[in-house]
């Protein structure tokens, strides 16, 4: 029987995606990346999912990169197609999903599992964690965002340096830059992670859904985040939840999120 290539679980209102291909380190390839997709549609979709953990199977790799074997004998427009497709279906997806992802990871994070990584909401990196952008080291450059997301955590200076070394850094190193938010031990990586996704859980989906847009706002060309953030702010006044949420502050009680 074929393996399962995206595995899904969910405990409470956290669901957990893992990407199944162990033995090739779970490298993306195509098939990989449409059920990715189609997994954090329908995720978005569930009432009952309030944050996704997003990891790799096995205990070396969350991703090692895009499939090295399927694009080697690409021409120029199917190296775009493939580029933008990637961008479109999956990569500016999870970035723009209304709940937030956070990755889990657990191992090497390489080219396009870096940059999926960094396609996420945040990440929580274990202590055997290696990251980086080796794309130069085959002749092309990060093609699933990592040129500008790699930028936008690091800054431009340090995004240079890993990009044209094509260099591995460590866990530690990755939250000196800002590249992860939190380190683990392997053991305690998945329990970190529930526990940022259970504070999540707890909060307005509504508002966090918002709250992800106005971020993400300022980083788009030709929006200006202030006034997104301004008209974001305004309509939540008109939402169930900010009802709930502060009346349940003025009556003393917890708030219940629907
Ligand atoms: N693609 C395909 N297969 C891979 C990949 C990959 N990215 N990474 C590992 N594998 C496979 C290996 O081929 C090997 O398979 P097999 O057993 O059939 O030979 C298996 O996984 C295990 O790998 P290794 O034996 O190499 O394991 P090691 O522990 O010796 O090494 C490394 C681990 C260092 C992670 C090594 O596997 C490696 O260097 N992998 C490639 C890393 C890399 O260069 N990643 C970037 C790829 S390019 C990319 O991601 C571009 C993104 C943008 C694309 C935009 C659209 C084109």
């Amino acid at each position: 029987m074929m393996e399962e290539l995206v595995l899904v679980s969910k405990e409470g209102k956290i669901a957990t995606v893992t990407i199944n291909r162990p033995k090739q380190l779970n490298a993306l390839n195509g098939e990989t990346i449409a059920t990715l997709s189609e997994t954090m549609k329908s995720l978005e979709g569930d009432d009952s999912v309030r944050a996704i953990i997003l990891t790799g199977s096995g205990e070396k790799s969350f991703v090692a990169g895009a499939d090295i074997k399927e694009f080697a004998n690409y021409s120029v427009e199917e190296g775009k197609d493939l580029a933008r497709r990637g961008h479109e279906s999956l990569f500016n997806l999870i970035e723009n999903l209304r709940k937030p992802v956070i990755a889990a990871v657990n191992g090497f994070a390489l080219g396009g599992g870096l940059e999926l990584a960094m396609s996420c909401h945040m990440r929580v990196a274990s202590d055997n964690a290696s990251m980086g952008l080796p794309e130069v080291t085959l002749g092309v450059i990060p093609g699933y965002g990592g040129t500008q997301r790699l930028a936008q955590l690091v800054g431009k200076g340090k995004a240079m340096e890993m990009i044209t070394t094509a260099g591995m850094i460590d866990a530690n190193d990755g939250l000196k830059w800002g590249l992860v938010n939190h380190v683990t031990s392997a053991d305690e990586l998945m329990t970190k992670c529930s526990e940022i996704a259970g504070k999540i859980a707890r909060n307005s989906g509504v508002a966090i859904a918002a709250a992800i847009s106005a971020v993400n706002a300022g980083f788009a060309e030709g929006v200006d985040g202030f006034e997104a953030e301004i008209t974001a702010f305004g309509e939540a006044f008109g939402t169930d939840e900010f009802k709930e949420g502060t009346t349940a502050f003025l009556e003393k009680r917890k708030p219940e999120f629907k």
